[in-house]
């Protein structure tokens, strides 16, 4: 029998099927076949199900895409945020908490590395000074510019959800960023119908508080899937080549065969078109310094 996760609880798995909902387990194979994922099977995916002994996940169908993490900062294991998207909606906010743009780059940037179509939302608007929505609207802008959808919105307002919950509609859709940004405020508002539990910011940290705990995908009343996810702290990106990353900053890959030398990793080779474009401003200052702090963390 065929299935869809839609929850995953530490060991147990609660899969939509042609049969109703079934809790299920997963089978030895599959456990032992991929110790380098913290969870071989995620949320998103297609499984096969035998309910011969208890409903026991035996395999897994071939993903479209995933999006993938380190499972901590200093952990060798990766963790599989979601499987099957179209859509990657990394939320952020400037205040309240605050998501800085390394953050989003590294989602990005990962997004882009695994086949992910991603988009850019800063929610909160609404708690913004006129001087802070320039800067907002100077980030979204520059994500624009490079082709990806980029929005700023509040969850307090009946238009920006609209305009969210037309972006969704009838798509598989991923949330993902810190705790306290709005996501699952943000899906009750597109499906009025859902009541996910919230959280408040904490006065003391200006933080989230780690509301939702698990990933859970659900379907939403107009057409389509959102995932909720966990708010994360930091967004560890999985192992790759130093010279990958350039593939994965949209406006680096652009420069792409135009620097001197062809391995060029654009941090002080000479002749280096993206070193140049930087001095002529045509490249952001702080996407470049999100790239230079990639570089680093692959030392
Ligand atoms: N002012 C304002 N508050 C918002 C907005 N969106 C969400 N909030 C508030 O932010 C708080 C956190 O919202 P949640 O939806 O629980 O955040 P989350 O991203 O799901 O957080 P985790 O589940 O912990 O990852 C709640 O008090 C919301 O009411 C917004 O656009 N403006
Ligand atoms: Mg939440
Ligand atoms: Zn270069």
């Amino acid at each position: 029998m065929k299935g869809l996760v839609l929850k995953s609880t530490g060991s147990h798995y609660n899969v939509s099927t042609e049969r109703g909902m079934k809790d299920c387990t997963l089978g030895g194979r599959l456990r032992l076949e991929d110790l380098k994922h913290t969870n071989p099977v995620s949320v998103g995916d297609h499984v096969i199900i035998s309910d011969e002994e208890g409903d026991i996940i035996i395999d897994l169908v071939p993903r479209k895409n995933y999006l993938i993490r380190k499972a901590t900062n200093l952990s060798k294991q990766t963790h599989i945020v979601a499987a099957n998207i179209d859509q990657l909606i990394i939320l952020a906010s400037y205040k309240l908490p605050r998501t800085s743009t390394g953050f989003i780059d590294r989602v990005l940037a990962t997004a882009e590395a695994y086949n992910v179509p991603a988009m850019v939302v800063f929610n909160k608007t609404d708690l913004l000074d006129e001087e802070e929505l320039e800067e907002v609207m100077f980030y979204l802008n520059v994500y624009s510019s490079l082709g990806y959808t980029a929005l700023g919105i509040s969850a307090e307002n009946p238009e920006s959800v609209n305009v969210l919950r037309e972006l969704v509609k009838d798509k598989t859709n991923l949330f993902t960023g810190h705790s306290g940004v709005g996501k699952s405020t943000l899906i009750n508002k597109i499906d009025p119908t859902l009541n996910l539990r919230t959280g408040t910011i904490s006065d003391k940290f200006n933080k989230g508080k780690h509301t939702t705990t698990f990933a859970e995908m659900i379907p939403i009343s107009i057409g389509g899937f959102i995932i909720d996810t966990p708010g994360i702290k930091e967004f560890g990106m999985v192992r790759m080549d130093k010279h990958e990353v350039t593939h994965y900053f949209r406006e680096l890959f652009a420069l792409k065969g135009q620097c001197k030398f062809n391995n060029c990793l654009h941090v002080n080779e000479p002749d280096c078109a993206v070193l140049k474009a930087l001095d002529e401003n045509k490249i952001a200052n702080f996407r470049y310094k999100n790239y230079l702090n990639i570089l680093d963390t692959l030392e």
